[in-house]
């Protein structure tokens, strides 16, 4: 069996963590094989990806008994993490962690890469980081500080505190929490909800709310004017103007 897992249903890619023995620590094979997925996503027949976890876990961070002591973590991390960090924001399409259960460390932050969280009500999730003497890394302090403001974020990595779906939830962490048996079904179902949507115009959407982290109001006009510029000229806009003319649910192709 695959470490990492890629089931495709309909317009919806499904990457499983595999590890469940180990809570999908992530080794360095797996990045490789997160990799191939990631650039299977970016095929346009695919309008949706779910990232969830194999058994109890979703995915424990780094796995700590293959990162030993020496070597350079900073090339490590360069070389591993960080492709995976950007393949994940690049995606021009949706991306819903899963979250099924404990989400930690390296994996916290995989999961704050995506664009939507949803988390079984066993899941919890756990800095890590700060508990081995290590700063948050692959991508943590960028992401988890713009989810939860500068504050909360480093009350939080800092103390290295477990928190439960529910809190995460009523800190915007995860949008919506379910009841563990149900995560699968729920977030196929989101997902076939998104992949039903102007693919094209999502992808973009994402594209603008990254670029709106360090950008003025003037560039940032500039960016949603050339943008829609092309937005303008899909299938899917003239699609929804006549759906929305001819007073029916607009069909979306997602070109
Ligand atoms: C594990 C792990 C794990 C191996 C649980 N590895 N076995 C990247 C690259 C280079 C440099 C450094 O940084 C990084 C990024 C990082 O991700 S660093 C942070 C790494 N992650 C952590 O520090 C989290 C460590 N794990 C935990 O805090 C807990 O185990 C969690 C919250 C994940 C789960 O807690 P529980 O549900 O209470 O389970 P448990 O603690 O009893 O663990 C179950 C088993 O899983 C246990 O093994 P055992 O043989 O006793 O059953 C753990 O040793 C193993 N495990 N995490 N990262």
């Amino acid at each position: 069996m695959a470490d990492v897992e890629v089931s495709r249903d309909g317009a919806v890619q499904t990457i499983t963590l595999n590890r469940p023995e180990k809570m999908n620590a992530f080794t360095r094979g797996m990045h490789g094989e997160i990799r191939a997925a990631l650039k299977e996503a970016r095929d346009a027949e695919v309008r949706a990806v779910v990232i969830t976890g194999a058994g109890r876990a979703f995915c424990a961070g780094q796995d700590l008994t293959e990162f030993g002591e020496g070597g350079d973590v900073g090339a490590s991390l360069r070389e591993t993490y960080h492709p995976n960090v950007h393949a994940l924001r690049a995606l021009e399409k949706p991306v819903i962690a899963a979250v099924n259960g404990a989400c930690a460390g390296a994996g916290l932050s995989f999961a704050c890469a995506c664009d939507i969280r949803i988390a079984a009500d066993s899941a919890s999730f756990v800095p890590g980081f700060v508990g081995i003497g290590l700063v948050p890394d692959a991508g943590g302090t960028y992401f988890i500080h713009r989810l939860l403001g500068s504050s909360r974020a480093f009350e939080w990595m800092s103390s290295n505190r477990r928190l439960t779906a529910a809190e995460a939830h009523a800190w915007g962490l995860v949008s919506e929490v379910v009841e563990a048996d149900a995560l699968a079904a729920r977030s196929a179902e989101l997902a076939a909800f998104y992949a039903a949507l102007p693919t094209r115009a999502i992808g973009m959407t994402k594209r603008l709310f990254d670029h709106a982290d360090t950008a003025t109001l003037d560039e940032q006009l500039e960016h949603e004017a050339q943008l829609q510029a092309v937005a303008a000229q899909s299938d899917d806009f003239r699609e929804g103007v006549a759906a929305f003319l001819e007073k029916r649910p607009p069909r979306f192709s997602g070109r």
